[in-house]
């Protein structure tokens, strides 16, 4: 009898001691994890294969729709969280949406996460949010990005869970996304208030392997850095007369350059040689040589393999995709992603 009673204390003490040990420890910075790596494998088993084939289909067209894809799971994270507030439109009552903002000016790629969750409101209604589609569509149209991984093999795996926000507003886009004039410490501060450190913002930047950048975003390096007329003195200067040419002083608006020149839809760590030859696009971007840590980050990636660059990438990105989630009961899975419900 006693040592029943002794056996069922020890168990209902390892009871409390496993829950005191899986649940988030206060204080920490450290975030909880509530998402998980095959959330809809019960909900919906098709989510991440239906994503995968929108992707697929529009990146066989159109290589260039990494980047956007990329970008906007970026936007939506730092605004809010990652909680699809990104895709909401503006109504009268919400007043100006983050994508009305001027950062957003040239975010794209709306289209595809509408394709997908079409596709999936109608296998699996109101189950799979929109958040989720975003962090999978970044996914997957990175690991096409990839020369040389054509066997389509996904480079990371995305904890999914997250539920959909109801508010989207112009002007906390403008206060939570880091402006590409920023210096390091600005940067620092912006990541951090993210969950994310210094090798996460020096990981995470080498997104600017890919796409494309209109004019007005790094003009003033070119012309006015300082209001007197000069040139950004951190960018190299046979590069600043080059992207002069491409981006002349009254240049018209539409008016894009590579990020990378020559390889803007491959993503690899070409970036970072850029970075190291003071070739950055954005002044956020030469702002990594600032910092004694990031700038390691920058010169380790100039010798490390494609392959130890793109796993770091991954895990960066999984952090990155926690930053202020709704999961739970928290906000809803909407219907149509720029819609409320
Ligand atoms: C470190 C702070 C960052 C700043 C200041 C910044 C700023 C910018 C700016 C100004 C553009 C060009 C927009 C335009 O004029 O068309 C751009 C493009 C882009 N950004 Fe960033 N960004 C940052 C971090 C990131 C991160 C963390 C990601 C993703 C993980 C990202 C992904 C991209 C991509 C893929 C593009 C190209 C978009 C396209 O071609 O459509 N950026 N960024
Ligand atoms: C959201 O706004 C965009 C751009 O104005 C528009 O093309 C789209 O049709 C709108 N979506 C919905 C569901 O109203
Ligand atoms: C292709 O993706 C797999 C992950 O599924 C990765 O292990 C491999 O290194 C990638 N190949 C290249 C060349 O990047
Ligand atoms: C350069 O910047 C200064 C200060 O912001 C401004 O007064 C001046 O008009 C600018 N010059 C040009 C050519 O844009
Ligand atoms: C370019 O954009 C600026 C700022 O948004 C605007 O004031 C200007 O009218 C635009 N120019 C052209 C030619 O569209
Ligand atoms: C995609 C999108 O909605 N872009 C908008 C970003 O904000 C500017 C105004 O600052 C709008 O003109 C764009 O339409």
């Amino acid at each position: 009898m006693a040592m029943q009673q002794l056996v069922a204390k020890l168990l209902a003490l390892s009871v409390v001691v496993l829950v005191m040990m899986s649940s988030p420890i206060a204080g920490t910075a450290s975030y909880p994890s509530l998402l998980q790596v095959g959330h809809y494998r019960q909900s919906c088993p098709a989510a991440e294969s239906v994503v995968r084939a929108t992707v697929e289909g529009y990146f066989s067209r159109d290589p260039t729709v990494t980047a956007p894809l990329l970008r906007l799971h970026f936007h939506d994270c730092f605004v809010r969280g990652c909680d699809g507030s990104v895709l909401l439109n503006a109504t009268a009552a919400s007043g100006p949406a983050e994508k009305d903002a001027m950062p957003n000016q040239s975010l794209d790629g709306f289209y595809v996460i509408d394709a997908a969750k079409a596709a999936l409101e109608f296998k699996c209604p109101g189950v799979v949010s929109c958040a989720d589609i975003l962090a999978l569509a970044a996914r997957d149209a990175v690991s096409l990005a990839t020369a040389g991984n054509t066997s389509g093999a996904s480079l990371w795996e995305v904890p999914t869970g997250r539920r959909d926000g109801r508010v989207s507003a112009a002007a906390e886009a403008v206060a939570n996304l880091p402006s590409s004039f920023a210096d390091f410490a600005k940067l620092k501060k912006q990541f951090a208030s993210k969950g994310l450190n210094v090798n996460d913002l020096a990981i995470l930047s080498g997104a600017h392997a890919i796409g494309n950048s209109h004019c007005a975003s790094f003009a003033k390096r070119l012309y006015n850095f300082t209001g007197h007329g000069d040139a950004d003195p951190s960018l190299d200067a046979s590069y600043a007369a080059a992207l002069r040419a491409s981006c002349p002083p009254r240049f018209d608006n539409a008016t894009t350059v590579e990020m990378v020149p020559g390889s803007s839809t491959s993503f690899d760590a070409d970036y970072y040689k850029l970075v190291a030859s003071h070739r950055g696009l954005f002044h956020s971007d030469q702002a990594l040589l600032q910092d004694q840590q990031a700038g390691a980050v920058v010169y380790s990636l100039l010798t490390s393999s494609k392959k130890s660059f793109l796993r770091r990438f991954g895990a960066s990105m999984v952090r990155m995709g926690r930053a202020g989630v709704l999961t739970g009961a928290a906000g809803e899975i909407r219907h149509n992603c720029a819609l409320l419900n």
